[in-house]
């Protein structure tokens, strides 16, 4: 790649009203939670036929995907060529086996956090279980052992400390969703906030 920030074909990477930023920003509500792995569990429930929940052995475990992404907060900042490694999220809706009907995703971090995502979006190849990033096991800082990453969307739809992914036939309001935040948050529409 050229200029950092441009593509090839000369337009910008960067969506607009973003700045790119060359560190990598702490940005979540609340405290960074300890890491247990005797009881942690990852629950896949909600409008599927086959709920399940994994161990953190069993997640870690599973056939991982690597990718480079750019991530974009909704305040401003993009940083761009993440190196993520992680289970795709469609192989484990694929497990859980959605109804017919089910339409979005709310994935949460069980304490209060969560985010809605369509469906579609998250069964796309670049949506993923995070559990590394730049070569480097997952920090707690930013998210470990395991964060949701939904590239394709601003940056709070990736949840970090993911313990549930629930199926969901109309979209729910997560944490930020219900504050003011556009339901759908696509960074190349500035889809930021509502009204
Ligand atoms: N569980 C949880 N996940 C979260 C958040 C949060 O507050 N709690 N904040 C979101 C927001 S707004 C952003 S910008 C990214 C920040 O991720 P980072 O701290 O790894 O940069 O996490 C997202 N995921
Ligand atoms: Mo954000």
């Amino acid at each position: 790649m050229g200029v950092e920030g441009e593509r090839p074909d000369g337009k910008s990477r960067v969506p607009p009203g973003q700045g790119v930023t060359k560190g990598f920003p702490v940005l979540h509500v609340g405290s960074v939670p300890d890491f247990d792995a005797a009881s942690w569990r990852l629950s896949v429930r909600g409008a599927v036929e086959n709920p399940f929940e994994l161990r953190f052995v069993e997640l870690a475990g599973l056939e991982r995907r690597a990718q480079v992404a750019d991530f974009h907060c909704v305040t401003g900042w993009s940083r761009l060529g993440c190196r993520w490694v992680g289970v795709p999220l469609a192989a484990l809706l694929a497990r859980a086996k959605p109804t017919p009907n089910a339409a979005h995703v709310l994935l949460g971090d069980g304490r209060g956090y969560s985010a809605d995502v369509p469906l579609r979006v998250a069964l796309a190849d670049d949506a993923l279980v995070a559990l590394e990033l730049d070569g480097e096991p997952l920090a707690a800082r930013h998210g470990g052992p395991a964060r949701a990453i939904v590239p394709d969307l601003y940056a709070w739809k990736s949840t970090k400390w993911l313990r549930e992914i629930v199926v969901l036939e109309r979209p729910e309001p997560g944490y930020w969703e219900s504050r003011g935040y556009h339901a759908r948050g696509d960074p190349w529409h500035e889809e930021r906030f509502v009204g």
